[in-house]
């Protein structure tokens, strides 16, 4: 696929697993995907900040492998290199990884998606080439070991509308919130533990999915 292709496909996801194998109850990322995939889901991050790279490099070959027979996205996060050598549709860049235009030029094709923690974070990602961008963290989450505050539901009606490049957001999203993000203007809701501490994942996905779609078909 081409990035015009991969942006058609990315403009249609409604829910966005991110992968954290230790935080996915005794499952691997593989078993995580599998899941997600069995639920529906169309895009996939691999995100693990702390594995070798030749770990996450193989890993990534076999997410690529199962996400391209399902037609599904694969994301990598951080590492522009592993999301080209496996072949990855994109790859999730933070504030302090290679900067989005140094990305755009060794990755022409793929889609760039861009974390960003407040308003002026997000029109400069934007500005920058970023194909997509992330608001977050929405709510409290454990799973970021960071400095930055959450932002609350109020920051997706403030910034979402500013961007004309799809946003995402994330941070703390749970079946028992989801609500919130979606009346505050979300279309495209991405969760780690959401996701990969339910029991069964696969059905997780799935009710997300039709609370996401649900939500849209009845107010849009
Ligand atoms: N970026 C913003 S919040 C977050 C990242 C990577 C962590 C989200 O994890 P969870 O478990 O969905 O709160
Ligand atoms: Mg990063």
């Amino acid at each position: 696929m081409n990035r015009k292709e991969r942006l058609v496909k990315l403009k249609a996801i409604d829910i966005y697993p991110v992968t954290c194998q230790e935080l996915s109850e005794g499952r691997t990322n593989l078993e995580v995907l599998e899941a997600v995939l069995a639920g529906g889901a169309k895009i996939i991050q691999l995100r693990e900040k702390h594995w070798d790279k030749k770990d996450l490099y193989e890993l990534a070959i076999e997410f690529r492998k199962r996400t391209r027979s399902q037609h599904a996205l694969l994301i990598i996060n951080d590492h522009v290199d592993v999301a080209l050598a496996a072949g990855a549709d994109g790859v999730h860049l933070g504030q302090e990884d290679l900067p989005i235009g140094a990305a755009r030029k060794i990755a022409p094709e793929l889609i760039i998606g861009a974390s960003s923690h407040n308003l002026t974070e997000a029109l400069k990602a934007e500005q920058d080439g970023a194909d997509y961008v992330n608001i977050g963290p929405i709510f409290p989450t454990k799973t970021k070991a960071n400095t930055v505050r959450f932002l609350g539901p109020e920051a997706i009606g403030e910034i979402g509308p500013q961007l004309t490049v799809p946003f995402t957001t994330m941070g703390g999203i749970h079946p028992d919130n989801i609500d919130r993000v979606l009346e505050a203007g979300a279309r495209c809701v991405a969760m780690i533990t959401g996701i990969t501490r339910a029991a069964d994942i696969t059905a997780r996905v799935r009710r997300l999915r039709k609370t996401i779609t649900d939500y849209y078909d009845s107010s849009h």
